[in-house]
């Protein structure tokens, strides 16, 4: 059976993008895949976390991967920090990696913009991608469902694989991305220019799938559209509606052509509307099973079980890699 592995940081406000980019994809592959879900804290901490806050957030990450519908009879669900090896091979991969590809990193530099000291951006920040690599090749990964923002980090994984491969010995399996159309880049609310994030200031920004039905009202209401008023797709022109119409999609499973088509005529406000409505609905369930498990034993056990599985399998990894590079006795 192919593998599959996957990861959410636990960095609080898990939101729409998370969910209609990478867990409703989980959902749909852990029949089909030996699947790997991991809450990958040691990512959370490349930018300073309140330690009693990221245990929380981590509980909280575990808990919704199981209210989305990740089961874990079928799916390996675990905390990253749990499985020593994920560290131990970041640091493999980072000696077998160049300074140039991760300067080139969008998402580095997106997240370093801002920051006026740059002799103080974090190293773990720069070199994050690298930890990324080895979550992924440390279970030989087939396929890595992922949003579209992750995409340049999948490429280096392939060349990492692939360059040791070729210069040490056949080591890893060279895993290839999986993208959802419609939920790949769920944009900010507010900002449809801007990919919908967790450390947005604005919280309108973002539908977190935690929101009370209120919040969802107002963040839907408020979102930006454009003064034409016709309800169509155009990414370009029309990135605010395009955006609504994307997320109604990948939420109702219609076609955006058809959805487009029943709203002929109609204004933003009736398709805004719905759409609360919609997101109400979908997140309804999402919730109640969260509640349900986030403070339970059940969630306790279901992570060390994970923990021990995800290691089994990681340590044969390393046994082969560390053979391969020459390390240890
Ligand atoms: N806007 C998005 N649209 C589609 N997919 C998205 N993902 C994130 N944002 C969107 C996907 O969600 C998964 C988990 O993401 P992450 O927790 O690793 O972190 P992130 O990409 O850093 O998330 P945020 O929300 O953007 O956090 P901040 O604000 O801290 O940068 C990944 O598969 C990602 O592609």
């Amino acid at each position: 059976m192919k593998r599959v592995f996957s990861g959410v940081q636990p960095t609080g406000n898990i939101h729409l993008g998370n969910y209609l980019g990478a867990l409703k994809q989980f959902v749909d592959l852990q029949n089909d895949y030996e699947s790997l879900f991991c809450i990958v804290d040691l990512h959370a901490i490349t930018v300073p976390q309140d330690p009693k806050k990221l245990k929380e957030n981590i509980l909280d990450v575990a808990a919704l991967y199981l209210a989305v519908g990740v089961d874990p009879k079928k799916s390996i669900v675990f905390v990253q920090s749990d499985v020593s090896a994920h560290s131990e091979l970041g640091w493999i991969l980072t000696c077998s990696s160049h300074m140039g590809e991760l300067s080139r990193m969008t998402q580095f530099k997106a997240k370093t913009a801002n920051t006026s000291n740059k002799d103080s951006i974090g190293t773990g920040l720069f070199s994050y991608p690298l930890l990324m690599a080895a979550d992924i090749l440390l279970y030989d990964t087939d396929v890595v469902p992922v949003g579209v923002d992750q995409k340049q980090h999948i490429e280096l994984t392939r060349d990492l694989a692939i360059r040791v491969n070729n210069t040490v010995k056949k080591t890893f399996v060279v895993p290839e991305g999986r993208y959802i159309k419609e939920g790949a880049r769920v944009m900010g609310l507010d900002d449809p220019t801007k990919k919908m994030s967790k450390s947005a200031e604005n919280q309108h920004s973002r539908i977190s799938l935690l929101d009370d039905d209120n919040k969802i009202k107002k963040s839907i209401m408020k979102a930006t559209t454009d003064s034409e008023g016709i309800i169509r797709f155009d990414i370009e022109e029309k990135p605010g509606i395009s955006n609504l119409l994307n997320i109604y999609s990948a939420l109702t499973g219609e076609p955006v052509e058809d959805i487009v088509k029943s709203y002929d005529g109609k204004g933003y406000g009736d398709f805004k509307k719905d759409l609360v409505e919609v997101t109400q609905n979908s997140l309804k369930p999402i919730k109640e099973r969260f509640n349900e498990i986030r403070h339970s034993q059940e969630l306790i056990d279901i992570l060390k079980d994970g923990a021990e599985r995800a290691d089994a399998i990681a340590r044969k990894t390393m046994k082969r890699v560390k053979e391969n590079f020459g390390l240890g006795l």
